[in-house]
């Protein structure tokens, strides 16, 4: 056993995209390790601008025992664009880190557990936990800094003799973790800086579709936080003035029972007039009643992941709702008084310039206040869509700049499966068939404004620093 003083863990925030995103995930692991009795420090880069080595060297070398726990969010921006993949970021502070400490590092994040074993390798770490971080990093930092064995700990990815293994998963109880206070990251300068706060109301995802890598971070398995719990923590995020959220569930509405209960519990405490709220939310299960009770509970915009106006193409896809109900979704919204867009994903496989038609023709039919376009489809390891691809030894369709599946046939590096009917022409295909209509965003150079990638988004970070509070489709929309 080791002494209380000396239970010490670093946390290294290394996403410092702009606009600054608070890395709630440390936040939230922060408060499990110091119910644990541990010394937490919070070494976040993204707020220490140009100066992040001498954060690094001011705040490591005091030669006190600790574990360095790191968080990679991004492994890239999943934009066919641009492309940018942010392993050379994490590299560098890794190498950093490591050029004044001896300490332990692991690395953990929503983006590193999609391809941990591939990220470790890139980086030069040994030790990762994949998942959610609160019930497995105080147990491991602890056997760690006493020097004990490690892989009866669940949820970890590590470097054994004979290669990467990976221990047993365990999903935390949600309702058994500790109050979140919010007190470990400063959400109110990442209030300032990025335009938005964050809660979490749930965790895992059980839906089917071919190309998600949610499933393959979080797991299938639904984990569902006390409706009271998330209220609470919206009040400690009001104290601190942090009045405007972004909620981190991959989709809100699932399970809809929760989504209501969520909402009742904001309603009860009185607490809808004080915070505005954003969502990702699935078209189904969708009704005027949930919209209803979402914009009594201070919701004021979605985004719905929508992906097509094809009913084949949204069948290739793994999904479950059709087109028509996308229909339903935005008479519902316009009733309730919500803001709301469509995430479309095009270029998936089996896309022609047909299906592609029929998906910008119903955008534009059902008027939605925003339609964000990607491009080609960000392939991960571990997805249907991955698999199913290698299996075929169809590398054809797959394309990216620093892209692979590439000299060593994985996808760590960002890669993007494009239909091979469309090819190089989607952008050009997208660009004619969406005109001068406004309300698209998609990757065109020619305007700024249409721009979907938020990160290094310029026009975004002037708008936030203007006073521009919201999700970013919905700052972008009122720039307009
Ligand atoms: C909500 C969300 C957004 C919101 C964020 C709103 C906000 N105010 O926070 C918005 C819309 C702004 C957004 C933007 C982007 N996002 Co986003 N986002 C999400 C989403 C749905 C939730 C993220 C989240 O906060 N989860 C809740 C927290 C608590 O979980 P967590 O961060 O994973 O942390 C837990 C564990 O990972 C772990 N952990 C984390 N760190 C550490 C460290 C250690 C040491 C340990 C042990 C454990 C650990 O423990 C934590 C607690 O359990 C995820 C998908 C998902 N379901 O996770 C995508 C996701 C993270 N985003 C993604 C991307 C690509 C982006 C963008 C780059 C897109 C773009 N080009 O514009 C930008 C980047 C913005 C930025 N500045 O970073 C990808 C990343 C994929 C990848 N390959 O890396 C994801 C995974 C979605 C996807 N499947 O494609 N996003």
């Amino acid at each position: 056993m080791i002494s209380k003083r000396d239970k010490r863990v670093v946390l290294v925030n290394t996403n410092v995209i702009e606009p600054l995103i608070a890395p709630i995930g440390l936040d939230y692991v922060a408060e499990s390790l110091a119910s644990e009795d541990f010394d937490v420090e919070l070494l976040d880069l993204a707020l220490a601008g140009d100066g992040w080595k001498d954060q690094i060297k001011s705040r490591l070398p005091d030669g006190l025992p600790r574990v360095v726990g790191v968080t990679f969010r991004n492994t890239d921006d999943c934009y066919m664009a641009s492309g940018r993949s942010f392993l050379p970021v994490l590299k560098q502070i890794v190498g950093e880190v490591r050029s004044h400490t001896d300490a332990p590092l692991v690395i953990g994040g929503a983006g590193f557990s999609v391809m941990p074993e591939l990220v470790l390798e890139e980086v030069g770490v040994d030790i990762g936990v994949w998942g959610e971080g609160e019930g497995s990093f105080g147990p491991l930092a602890e056997r760690l800094l006493a020097g004990e064995r490690i892989d009866d700990i669940p949820n970890l990815v590590f470097r054994g003799r004979d290669g990467w293994r990976r221990t047993a998963v365990s999903h935390a109880s949600l309702a058994l973790l500790p109050r979140r206070t919010r007190r470990f990251v400063d959400n109110e300068a990442y209030f300032r800086r990025g335009g938005q706060g964050s809660i979490e109301t749930k965790r895992g995802c059980s839906q089917k579709c071919v190309y998600c890598a949610d499933p393959v971070a979080k797991g299938r398995a639904q984990r569902l936080r006390p409706a009271r719990a998330v209220a609470e923590e919206i009040e400690a995020l009001l104290a601190r003035g942090v009045d405007c959220l972004h909620v981190c569930d991959s989709e809100f509405n699932l399970p809809e029972h929760h989504a209501r209960a969520v909402c009742e519990a904001i309603i009860e405490r009185g607490l809808g007039g004080r915070v505005r709220w954003y969502v990702y939310a699935s078209p189904v299960p969708f009704s005027p009643g949930l919209a209803g009770m979402m914009r009594r509970a201070g919701c004021v915009g979605i985004d719905f992941g929508a992906d097509s106006g094809s009913d084949d193409q949204l069948k290739r896809l793994g999904r479950r709702h059709r087109a028509e109900d996308l229909a339903a979704t935005a008479e519902a919204c316009r009733e309730a008084g919500l803001v709301f867009m469509y995430d479309i994903l095009l270029g998936g496989p089996g896309e022609t310039r047909e299906t592609v038609r029929e998906t910008i023709t119903l955008m534009k039919r059902i008027e939605p206040d925003r339609v964000g376009v990607s491009a080609g489809v960000r392939l991960y390891p571990g997805t249907p869509l991955a698999s199913a691809l290698q299996d075929r030894d169809q590398a054809r369709g797959v394309t990216g700049r620093n892209a692979g599946p590439d000299r060593n046939g994985t996808l760590l590096r960002p890669a993007f499966y494009v239909s091979e009917h469309l090819g190089d022409d989607i952008w050009s295909t997208v660009a004619d068939l969406v005109g001068d209509d406004p309300r698209f965003f998609f990757a065109n150079p020619a305007q700024p404004e249409s721009n979907y990638n938020y990160n290094d988004n310029r026009l975004l970070v002037d708008a936030v620093a203007r006073g521009h509070r919201g999700a970013y489709w919905d700052i972008l929309r009122r720039l307009r």
